[in-house]
Protein backbone atom coordinates (compact mmCIF):
# COMPACT_ATOMS: atom_id res chain seq x y z
CA UNK A 1 0.00 0.00 0.00
CA UNK A 2 0.92 3.63 -1.12
CA UNK A 3 0.21 6.53 0.46
CA UNK A 4 0.97 9.75 2.45
CA UNK A 5 0.23 8.13 5.66
CA UNK A 6 2.06 5.13 4.96
CA UNK A 7 5.35 6.86 3.42
CA UNK A 8 5.27 8.85 6.96
CA UNK A 9 5.25 6.03 8.55
CA UNK A 10 8.13 4.41 6.92
CA UNK A 11 9.89 7.79 7.13
CA UNK A 12 9.63 7.72 11.40
CA UNK A 13 10.65 3.63 10.99
CA UNK A 14 13.41 4.18 9.11
CA UNK A 15 14.21 7.38 10.86
CA UNK A 16 14.76 5.10 14.06
CA UNK A 17 17.11 2.99 12.39
CA UNK A 18 19.46 5.53 11.45
CA UNK A 19 21.59 6.06 14.71
CA UNK A 20 22.30 9.35 13.45
CA UNK A 21 24.16 11.61 16.00
CA UNK A 22 22.46 13.65 19.14
CA UNK A 23 23.67 16.65 17.30
CA UNK A 24 21.50 15.73 14.11
CA UNK A 25 18.15 14.57 15.14
CA UNK A 26 15.08 17.45 16.53
CA UNK A 27 14.98 17.74 20.54
CA UNK A 28 11.26 18.32 20.40
CA UNK A 29 9.01 16.51 18.54
CA UNK A 30 5.86 18.99 18.00
CA UNK A 31 2.90 17.01 17.26
CA UNK A 32 -1.06 17.95 16.41
CA UNK A 33 -4.03 16.52 15.47
CA UNK A 34 -5.13 18.77 13.01
CA UNK A 35 -3.56 21.35 10.26
CA UNK A 36 -6.20 23.46 12.23
CA UNK A 37 -4.68 23.52 15.45
CA UNK A 38 -1.43 25.04 13.95
CA UNK A 39 -1.91 28.73 15.27
CA UNK A 40 -2.68 27.77 18.30
CA UNK A 41 -0.01 25.19 18.71
CA UNK A 42 2.46 27.06 16.42
CA UNK A 43 2.16 30.93 15.41
CA UNK A 44 0.09 33.35 14.01
CA UNK A 45 -2.67 32.86 16.68
CA UNK A 46 -4.79 35.21 19.14
CA UNK A 47 -1.36 34.44 21.14
CA UNK A 48 2.26 33.44 20.77
CA UNK A 49 3.02 29.77 20.44
CA UNK A 50 5.20 27.11 20.73
CA UNK A 51 6.98 28.14 17.63
CA UNK A 52 7.28 31.56 18.93
CA UNK A 53 9.05 30.41 22.06
CA UNK A 54 11.44 28.41 20.25
CA UNK A 55 12.23 30.64 17.30
CA UNK A 56 11.78 34.09 18.36
CA UNK A 57 13.14 33.75 22.24
CA UNK A 58 15.31 30.35 22.60
CA UNK A 59 17.44 30.62 19.41
CA UNK A 60 16.00 26.97 18.09
CA UNK A 61 15.28 26.34 14.57
CA UNK A 62 12.79 23.59 12.87
CA UNK A 63 14.11 20.70 11.36
CA UNK A 64 12.65 19.63 8.19
CA UNK A 65 15.04 17.27 6.25
CA UNK A 66 16.56 14.63 8.40
CA UNK A 67 19.18 14.29 5.97
CA UNK A 68 20.05 18.29 6.44
CA UNK A 69 19.52 20.04 9.50
CA UNK A 70 19.59 23.17 10.85
CA UNK A 71 22.95 25.11 11.95
CA UNK A 72 21.54 25.72 15.05
CA UNK A 73 22.30 23.21 18.12
CA UNK A 74 18.68 22.64 19.07
CA UNK A 75 15.31 22.10 17.13
CA UNK A 76 12.09 21.13 17.08
CA UNK A 77 10.15 19.17 14.02
CA UNK A 78 6.29 19.50 13.30
CA UNK A 79 4.06 16.86 12.05
CA UNK A 80 0.06 16.22 12.12
CA UNK A 81 -1.12 13.17 13.61
CA UNK A 82 -4.41 12.57 14.57
CA UNK A 83 -5.39 10.09 17.38
CA UNK A 84 -8.50 9.06 15.43
CA UNK A 85 -7.49 9.45 11.26
CA UNK A 86 -4.39 8.21 11.62
CA UNK A 87 -3.94 6.04 14.58
CA UNK A 88 -1.26 4.25 13.15
CA UNK A 89 0.88 7.05 12.70
CA UNK A 90 0.20 8.92 15.87
CA UNK A 91 1.06 5.31 17.04
CA UNK A 92 4.76 4.90 14.88
CA UNK A 93 5.87 8.44 15.99
CA UNK A 94 5.43 7.81 19.90
CA UNK A 95 7.09 4.67 19.27
CA UNK A 96 10.51 5.60 17.32
CA UNK A 97 10.44 8.73 19.19
CA UNK A 98 12.79 8.03 21.54
CA UNK A 99 14.66 6.14 18.68
CA UNK A 100 14.96 9.10 16.44
CA UNK A 101 16.70 10.99 19.37
CA UNK A 102 13.36 13.14 20.34
CA UNK A 103 14.21 14.12 24.20
CA UNK A 104 10.38 15.41 25.16
CA UNK A 105 7.05 15.58 22.95
CA UNK A 106 4.75 18.29 23.03
CA UNK A 107 1.20 16.78 21.54
CA UNK A 108 -1.84 19.51 21.30
CA UNK A 109 -5.42 18.40 20.20
CA UNK A 110 -8.91 20.01 20.23
CA UNK A 111 -11.96 19.03 20.58
CA UNK A 112 -13.75 17.03 23.39
CA UNK A 113 -11.90 14.15 22.29
CA UNK A 114 -8.62 15.53 22.59
CA UNK A 115 -7.06 12.05 22.79
CA UNK A 116 -3.56 12.98 20.91
CA UNK A 117 -1.73 13.76 23.83
CA UNK A 118 -2.52 10.94 26.51
CA UNK A 119 -2.13 8.48 23.96
CA UNK A 120 0.82 9.66 22.55
CA UNK A 121 2.21 9.60 26.51
CA UNK A 122 1.22 6.11 27.36
CA UNK A 123 2.93 4.96 23.80
CA UNK A 124 6.14 7.20 24.32
CA UNK A 125 6.73 6.44 27.59
CA UNK A 126 9.10 7.06 29.57
CA UNK A 127 10.06 10.13 27.05
CA UNK A 128 7.79 13.01 28.71
CA UNK A 129 4.84 14.48 26.74
CA UNK A 130 3.62 18.20 27.48
CA UNK A 131 -0.54 18.06 26.47
CA UNK A 132 -1.19 20.96 25.12
CA UNK A 133 -5.61 21.38 25.38
CA UNK A 134 -6.14 23.34 21.79
CA UNK A 135 -9.84 24.21 23.19
CA UNK A 136 -11.13 24.87 26.91
CA UNK A 137 -13.21 22.03 26.36
CA UNK A 138 -10.04 19.44 25.40
CA UNK A 139 -8.91 20.98 28.89
CA UNK A 140 -10.50 17.62 30.70
CA UNK A 141 -9.50 14.92 28.29
CA UNK A 142 -5.82 15.98 27.82
CA UNK A 143 -5.05 16.45 31.89
CA UNK A 144 -7.19 13.47 32.56
CA UNK A 145 -4.73 10.43 32.69
CA UNK A 146 -5.02 7.77 35.40
CA UNK A 147 -2.17 6.86 37.92
CA UNK A 148 0.48 5.51 36.84
CA UNK A 149 0.35 7.06 33.31
CA UNK A 150 1.89 10.68 33.52
CA UNK A 151 0.85 13.42 31.33
CA UNK A 152 2.22 17.12 32.39
CA UNK A 153 0.00 19.97 30.56
CA UNK A 154 -0.26 23.26 30.30
CA UNK A 155 -3.51 25.83 30.06
CA UNK A 156 -5.94 25.40 26.90
CA UNK A 157 -3.84 27.24 24.26
CA UNK A 158 -0.79 27.72 26.06
CA UNK A 159 1.96 26.27 23.80
CA UNK A 160 3.99 28.58 24.33
CA UNK A 161 4.26 27.57 27.96
CA UNK A 162 4.68 23.85 26.28
CA UNK A 163 7.75 24.53 24.62
CA UNK A 164 9.20 26.71 27.66
CA UNK A 165 8.76 23.64 29.98
CA UNK A 166 10.00 21.52 26.92
CA UNK A 167 13.22 23.92 27.04
CA UNK A 168 13.55 23.25 30.98
CA UNK A 169 13.86 19.59 30.31
CA UNK A 170 16.46 20.00 28.22
CA UNK A 171 18.17 22.54 30.13
CA UNK A 172 18.83 20.09 32.67
CA UNK A 173 21.74 18.18 30.19
CA UNK A 174 22.28 21.62 28.37
CA UNK A 175 23.61 24.66 29.99
CA UNK A 176 23.26 26.40 26.62
CA UNK A 177 19.56 26.18 26.57
CA UNK A 178 19.10 27.10 30.49
CA UNK A 179 21.22 30.01 29.53
CA UNK A 180 18.59 31.10 27.09
CA UNK A 181 15.83 30.68 29.32
CA UNK A 182 16.80 32.71 32.05
CA UNK A 183 18.12 34.94 29.41
CA UNK A 184 14.41 35.44 28.41
CA UNK A 185 13.02 35.59 31.96
CA UNK A 186 15.24 38.52 32.57
CA UNK A 187 13.88 40.23 29.33
CA UNK A 188 10.61 39.54 30.96
CA UNK A 189 12.08 41.47 34.31
CA UNK A 190 13.34 44.30 32.54
CA UNK A 191 9.89 45.04 30.93
CA UNK A 192 8.00 44.86 33.77
CA UNK A 193 10.29 47.47 34.70
CA UNK A 194 10.19 49.78 31.86
CA UNK A 195 6.55 49.51 31.86
CA UNK A 196 6.60 50.61 35.25
CA UNK A 197 8.43 53.53 35.14
CA UNK A 198 7.05 54.73 31.95
CA UNK A 199 3.53 54.62 33.84
CA UNK A 200 4.57 56.43 36.92
CA UNK A 201 7.11 58.69 35.92
CA UNK A 202 4.65 59.81 32.96
CA UNK A 203 0.78 59.45 34.32
CA UNK A 204 -1.82 57.62 33.41
CA UNK A 205 -2.53 59.62 30.12
CA UNK A 206 0.34 60.32 29.27
CA UNK A 207 0.95 56.12 29.08
CA UNK A 208 -2.89 55.50 27.50
CA UNK A 209 -1.64 57.61 24.43
CA UNK A 210 1.55 56.26 24.13
CA UNK A 211 0.69 53.91 21.74
CA UNK A 212 -2.10 56.09 19.88
C1 LIG B 1 -9.95 18.95 15.69
O1 LIG B 1 -9.68 17.66 15.26
C2 LIG B 1 -9.12 19.14 16.91
O2 LIG B 1 -8.44 20.36 16.95
C3 LIG B 1 -8.18 17.94 16.95
O3 LIG B 1 -6.87 18.30 17.29
C4 LIG B 1 -8.39 17.35 15.62
C5 LIG B 1 -8.05 15.91 15.54
O4 LIG B 1 -9.06 15.13 16.04
P1 LIG B 1 -9.08 13.60 15.66
O5 LIG B 1 -8.90 13.52 14.19
O6 LIG B 1 -7.96 12.93 16.39
O7 LIG B 1 -10.45 13.14 16.11
O8 LIG B 1 -11.27 19.12 15.98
Amino acid sequence: MSDSVTELIDRLRDEATQDRPAEETPDVGIVMGSDSDLETMMTGGKRRGAYDAFVDELGFAEQTDYENPPDEQFTFETYVTSAHRTPDLMTVYAETAEERGLEVIIAGAGGKSADLPNMTASIAYPLPVIGVPVQEKSVDSVIGMPTGAPLVAVDAGKSFNAALSAAQILARQHDEVRERLVAYHEDLREGVGAVSRELHDGGTPAFQDRDR
